[in-house]
C-alpha cells in the first residue's frame, strides 16, 4: 500500500484508522472521506479530507480519478441495531454503497478492504469456537448485508482478479471515538460510565458472551492483512478475528480491579439482546493466524487498564 482512500473516516474505526495509516504511509497519501463536511476528531486532521457520499457513484469516481489511490478501505456503513431499526437504510448504505465502492475498485484497479463482522453469522451457526467456514444464515439486515459483501468480494476476486481482502470484526472497543448504533457498544459505554458515575445499566443481559477486540489490535490486523503475501491468502474476504470473549459481568469484574465500588445493573433491550443472542460466543481465528500472522496483544484486563487510563485523561 502506498496511497489509500478511506470511506466512513469519521466512524469509530475510521477515526483511528486515519491517523494510524497516516503515520505509516505519510499524511498526504491517505485521503479521509465521509458524509460530514469535516473530520470529527482532531486526530483525523492534518491530511487530505473530502466530503463523499458512497451512494454518489459519480462523485466517488471523480475522487478516485483525482487522488489515484492503490487501495480503498471501505469503512462507511450502518451498524447492527441502527440497521434493524431501519433495514432499508442498512441495505442502501451497506450493500448498494459498498457495491458502488467495489465496482469502482475494479474500474480503478485498486485493492479493496471490506469490514465484515461477527454479524455475518446467525442463530444456526455453531456459537462456541465458531469455525472460519460454517453456516451463515444471519437474522439481521446488517448481517445479510455483510454476507452479501463477503460473497461479492470473493466473486470480484475470482472473476476479475481484484485484490479484495477483509475480516469479520468482533465488537471493537476504543477511547478515541464512540461507536453509534451497534449491539456491542455497551462494552465502550461501560468504561465512560464507570469513570463518570461508578455505575452502569447494561442493555445486554448477564451471561451474554460476544467476541471483542481493543482498537490497536484491530488497526494492526487490517494493516497486516493488507500487506500480507497474497499467495498465502486462502480466505481473503472474511477472516474470523477476535481477541477476547466476555459477558457484561466479566467486563464489570475487570473494571472493579481499578474502581472497586463499580456497580452494574440490567435493563435489557429486547432488540439488541436478540441480535447478541444470534451471534457467536467465541470465534475460531486459526485461519487468520495461519494465513497472515494475526496476533492480538490485548486481553480483557490489559485493555481495561489502558481504556481507563486514556479515558481519565479525556473526561
Ligand atoms: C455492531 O455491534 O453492530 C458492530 C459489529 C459487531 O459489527 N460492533
Amino acid at each position: 500500500m502506498k496511497r489509500i482512500l478511506v470511506t466512513g473516516s469519521n466512524g469509530q474505526i475510521g477515526a483511528e484508522l486515519i491517523p494510524h495509516l497516516r503515520k505509516l504511509y505519510g499524511a498526504e497519501n491517505v485521503l479521509a472521506t465521509d458524509l460530514q463536511p469535516k473530520p470529527l476528531t482532531a486526530a483525523s486532521e492534518g491530511g487530505p479530507y473530502q466530503t463523499l457520499d458512497v451512494l454518489d457513484a459519480g462523485a466517488f469516481s471523480e475522487t478516485l480519478k483525482r487522488f489515484r489511490p492503490d487501495t480503498i478501505f471501505h469503512m462507511a456503513g450502518v451498524l447492527s441495531a441502527k440497521g434493524e431499526a431501519n433495514p432499508k437504510l442498512a441495505w442502501d448504505v451497506n450493500v448498494t454503497g459498498s457495491y458502488v465502492a467495489l465496482e469502482l475498485a475494479r474500474e480503478y484497479k485498486t485493492s479493496f478492504f471490506f469490514p465484515s463482522s461477527i454479524a455475518a453469522f446467525g442463530p444456526s451457526t455453531p456459537h462456541a469456537n465458531t469455525p472460519q467456514d460454517t453456516i451463515q444464515r444471519p437474522s439481521t439486515m446488517y448481517g445479510v448485508a455483510k454476507v452479501t459483501m463477503e460473497l461479492l468480494c470473493d466473486y470480484y476476486h475470482l472473476k476479475y482478479g481484484l485484490d479484495t481482502r477483509g475480516v469479520r470484526f468482533p465488537g471493537l472497543i476504543s477511547y478515541a471515538a464512540l461507536p453509534g448504533g451497534g449491539t456491542t457498544d455497551y462494552a465502550v459505554h461501560i468504561y465512560y460510565e464507570a469513570l463518570k458515575t461508578g455505575r452502569y445499566t447494561s442493555y445486554i443481559g448477564k451471561g451474554t458472551f460476544m467476541d471483542m477486540m481493543y482498537m490497536p489490535d484491530a488497526l494492526d490486523a487490517v494493516v497486516k492483512l493488507m500487506e500480507a503475501d497474497p499467495a498465502k491468502l486462502v480466505h481473503r474476504n472474511s477472516f474470523n478475528i477476535t481477541a477476547m470473549s466476555f459477558d457484561p459481568e466479566g467486563i464489570a469484574a475487570s473494571i472493579r480491579k481499578h474502581i472497586p465500588g463499580f456497580a452494574i445493573s440490567y435493563d435489557v433491550d429486547p432488540m439488541r439482546q436478540a441480535i447478541a443472542d444470534s451471534w457467536p460466543d467465541s470465534l475460531d481465528c486459526s485461519a487468520a493466524r495461519d494465513e497472515w500472522g494475526f496476533e492480538p496483544k490485548y486481553d480483557l484486563d490489559r485493555m481495561t487498564a489502558d481504556m481507563l487510563a486514556r479515558l481519565k485523561e479525556r473526561i
